[in-house]
C-alpha cells in the first residue's frame, strides 16, 4: 500500500506480446497492489493481466469494420473509450505507452471532455516510436504534435530521451524513467523446466523477444551456429510470436538439434530460473526487458552493445556487451561464460544485485506515482481556473 492518496488511472497500450504493453501490465498491477484503481483501455485484455485481480479493471475498445473503410480505424474508437472511461470513473490521468496511436487518442479524447472531466495525459516513449515512426512523415507530425501537448512525457531510458531529441527536434521536458521488474514466483522447479525442454548437462542459453527485425533473429543465430562445442549448449527461444518465418535458418546452419522454441510463453519466470546466460543480438534497444528479466534470475546476457542496453548491464560485471555486428566477438564471448561456471556465477549475482538495487518495482513505482500525483494536481487547478 502507498502512502499517497489513491488515484484513478487509465492505462492504454498494446496487449499483445510487446515490452511495452508487458511494462504497462507490470506497472498497473504494481499501482494496483498500491492502493491506486487501474483502467486497462486496449482492443484485449492485456496478455500477461491476471484475471480478477482488485483494483484493475478492463475496457475493451470495440472496433467496427465498416464496408466503407478500406482500413479499420482504431484511433477514434480508443479515444472515444478513453474519453468514456474519464468520465464514468473521474480519472486523474491517463498514460500512454507508446505514441501512437495512444498518445494521440488520449489528447483527443481529453478534447471531447467538459473540464472537470479532463484526466492528465502522460506520454511514455517506449523506443520504436521514436525511433522508427519518429522518422516516418506519415506519423512524425502526429507524434511531435502528441509529445507537445502531453503534460508529461517520460522515456525508458537515457537514450532514448536523447534519440527523441534529436530524431524528433523535441526541446520540452522529458524525464527518464527506466523499466523495471518484479519476477512472479515460478510454478516448477529449475529442474522440472530443465527436463521438460530435455536439457541434461548443457548449458541452457536464452532468447526471449517478439522477433522483430530489430531483434536480428539472423544473427541470433548465426552466433549460435559458430558457439563451440556445439553440444555443449541449448538455445531455448521464447517466441512472442510465431517462429516459422526462422525455421528454415534453424535447418540450414545445422541448428535444429541446438535450438528449442517456446511460443506465447505465460510463465516465463519457470524459464529465467532455468536459464544460464542470455543473448540478444538487437540492433536497436531502447532498453530491453527481456536482459532486466533474466538479471533477476541471476541469468548474465551476452548483449550488442546498443542503446540503452548498457544503461542496464554493466560490461564485464553484469554481463558482457558486443559491438553490434560482432558475431564471432559474441560466440566467444557466450563461449567464456560455458566455460567458466564461477565467473557465470558471479556475473549472474552481480547482476541481481543491480537489477534489484537499481531496477526494482520499489525503485521505479514510486517515480510514476510521484508523476502521476503532479499532474494531477496541475490539472485540477488548470480546470479550476477555466470554470
Ligand atoms: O514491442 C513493444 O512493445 C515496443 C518495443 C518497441 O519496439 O518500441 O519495445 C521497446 O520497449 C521495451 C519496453 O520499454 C524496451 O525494453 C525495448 O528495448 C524497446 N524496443 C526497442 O527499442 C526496439
Amino acid at each position: 500500500m502507498s502512502l499517497r492518496k489513491p488515484m484513478k488511472i487509465g492505462m492504454a497500450c498494446y496487449p499483445s506480446v510487446g515490452g511495452s504493453g508487458i511494462l504497462a501490465t507490470s506497472l498497473g498491477e504494481e499501482l494496483a497492489l498500491r492502493g491506486h484503481e487501474v483502467h486497462f483501455i486496449s482492443y484485449e485484455r492485456p496478455f500477461r493481466l491476471p484475471p480478477d485481480m482488485p483494483g484493475i479493471r478492463f475496457h475493451p475498445v470495440r472496433i467496427s469494420d465498416y464496408g466503407l473503410f478500406k482500413y479499420p480505424d482504431y484511433t477514434l474508437p480508443l479515444s472515444v473509450k478513453m474519453a468514456e472511461v474519464s468520465r464514468e470513473f473521474r480519472l486523474d490521468v491517463i498514460h500512454a505507452h507508446y505514441a501512437v496511436p495512444h498518445a494521440t487518442a488520449a489528447l483527443l479524447a481529453r478534447e471531447m471532455l467538459p473540464p472537470e472531466f479532463q484526466p492528465g495525459v502522460i506520454t511514455t516513449l517506449h523506443g520504436t516510436d521514436t525511433t522508427l515512426l519518429g522518422r516516418d512523415p506519415g506519423y512524425r507530425p502526429a507524434i511531435q504534435y502528441a509529445l507537445g501537448r502531453s503534460d508529461a512525457v517520460t522515456t525508458v531510458s537515457h537514450f532514448l530521451e536523447k534519440e527523441t531529441r534529436r530524431i524528433l527536434g523535441v526541446e520540452r521536458p522529458i524525464e527518464t524513467v527506466h523499466n523495471f521488474f518484479r519476477p512472479h514466483p515460478p510454478r516448477r522447479s529449475r529442474a522440472e523446466v530443465r527436463a521438460s525442454l530435455g536439457i541434461a548437462e548443457e548449458v541452457m542459453i536464452l532468447h526471449s523477444s517478439n522477433l522483430r527485425t530489430p531483434k536480428r533473429i539472423d544473427m541470433l543465430l548465426e552466433v549460435a551456429s559458430r558457439i563451440r562445442p556445439a553440444d555443449s549448449f541449448r538455445l531455448v527461444i521464447l517466441a512472442g510470436a510465431s517462429f516459422a518465418p526462422f525455421e528454415e535458418d534453424v535447418r540450414r546452419l545445422g541448428l535444429a538439434e541446438r535450438v528449442l522454441v517456446r511460443e506465447k510463453v505465460l510463465d516465463i519466470e519457470d524459464y529465467l530460473q532455468a536459464a544460464d546466460i542470455g543473448l540478444y543480438t538487437s540492433e536497436v534497444e531502447s532498453f530491453c526487458l527481456s536482459i532486466l528479466e533474466g538479471m533477476y534470475f541471476e541469468c548474465p546476457s551476452v548483449a550488442s552493445c546498443v542503446g540503452g542496453i548498457p544503461e542496464v548491464v554493466e560490461d564485464g560485471v553484469s554481463g558482457s556487451l558486443i559491438p553490434f555486428g560482432d558475431l564471432d566477438g559474441m560466440a566467444r564471448a557466450v563461449e567464456r561464460l560455458l566455460r567458466d561456471p564461477v565467473r557465470r556465477q558471479a556475473m549472474g549475482s552481480a547482476a541481481r544485485k543491480r537489477a534489484q538495487g537499481r531496477y526494482s518495482a520499489d525503485v521505479i513505482v514510486p517515480q510514476y506515482e510521484a508523476l502521476y500525483d503532479r499532474i494531477s494536481r496541475s490539472e485540477k487547478s488548470a480546470s479550476a481556473g477555466n470554470s
